[in-house]
């Protein structure tokens, strides 16, 4: 007997096929959310349940799992959609799909840099709707970031693939982190290690969030420590809306007290705040970091290979613990 995976979103058409060969599939092919109710019916009948980021699996929902449902095989690294310590306590299995999209989130982090930094939307914008009038010498001007100080907050996989582009563009490479990096890390990196996370928000030119949304770094950024950033500076976030307070950072934004932030994800995803919209030097994205066609497909050969795994009896080779930081 094949277990039911049940699949909560369209995934690319090379991993949906692997999956209807391995296993007794149930795929969502026209790529609707699901609702709660949905969810509340996918559990019950699983045997392994594959969400992404837009699925709450709360307590609520994982109260009403069917005897089948053993393991939640992720599709996406962060997990904080999902309540990995009510999921233990039913002996449900958690497992997501780190390394595969470092790159490519690196990536994208460093794009939103120099994005926010040398105006690209604004300029964007601006040629689109017929604003261009010529050039100019003193006409949108951004800001170099050769020479400037990135601080990185985070420094797992993605914070130090983006280090390692920065370091290539000539930014000098400070972080936070809850534990120190080892010392060949950081030689390679270049990178000074700041313990007080206050004191480095306020020497830094830049700052990209790169940690996890945990109970823990919600809010990390919140408004007393936005308040110590220098007022040139600009903030970038491809990790999660929640580890900065949103409200805050407009409301800064909007009375001239940073220089410009440029943001993959938001406190309340999908809808967006209207004053940030409104906000020229403020780059907004819908959640891209990780999203390329090679990566997407990695992704999911990861979930099939937690899942077949699993099912074979062995641990899965990425499975998330419910530990709190
Ligand atoms: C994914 C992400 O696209 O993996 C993550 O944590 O934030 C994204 O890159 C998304 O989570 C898919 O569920």
């Amino acid at each position: 007997m094949k277990p039911i995976v049940v699949v909560t979103r369209k995934l690319p058409d090379a991993i949906e096929t692997r999956m209807m060969e391995l296993f007794d599939a149930r795929l969502n092919l026209d790529d609707a959310p699901m609702s709660k109710a949905d969810l509340i019916e996918a559990v019950r009948v699983a045997d392994v349940l594959t969400p992404t980021i837009t699925d709450r699996i709360d307590a609520a929902v994982l109260a009403e799992a069917g005897p089948g449902l053993k393991l939640i095989a992720n599709f996406g690294t962060g997990v904080d959609h999902i309540d990995v310590a009510a999921a233990e306590a039913r002996g449900i299995v958690v497992t997501n799909t780190p390394d595969v999209l470092t790159d490519d989130t690196a990536d994208m982090t460093m794009a939103m840099i120099l994005a926010v930094s040398r105006r690209l939307g604004e300029g964007e914008r601006t040629l689109r709707a017929g604003g261009w009038n010529g050039w100019s010498p003193t006409w949108m001007l951004g800001r170099r970031i050769h020479g400037k100080r990135l601080g990185i907050l985070g420094m797992g996989r993605i914070g130090a693939a983006l280090a390692a582009r920065a370091k290539g563009f000539g930014l000098s490479i400070h972080y936070h982190n809850r534990r120190r990096v080892h010392p060949e890390v950081e030689d390679e990196l270049e990178a000074t290690y700041w313990e007080s996370l206050d004191q480095m928000l306020a020497r830094m030119d830049i700052i990209s969030v790169n940690c996890p949304h945990t109970p823990a770094t919600y809010h990390l950024l919140s408004a007393r420590r936005l308040k110590l950033l220098q007022p040139h500076a600009f903030i970038v976030n491809t990790s999660r809306g929640e580890v900065i307070d949103e409200n805050a950072l407009t409301r800064m934004l909007i009375a001239g007290e940073l220089g410009g932030a440029a943001l993959d994800v938001f406190e309340h995803a999908p809808s967006v705040n209207p004053k940030l919209t409104a906000l020229d030097n403020v780059v907004l994205v819908p959640h891209m970091g990780s999203a390329t066609l090679e990566g997407r497909i990695d992704m999911g050969e990861k979930v099939v290979i937690n899942i077949k795994t699993f099912v074979d009896g062995n641990p899965p080779p990425d499975r998330v613990l419910g530990e709190l930081p």
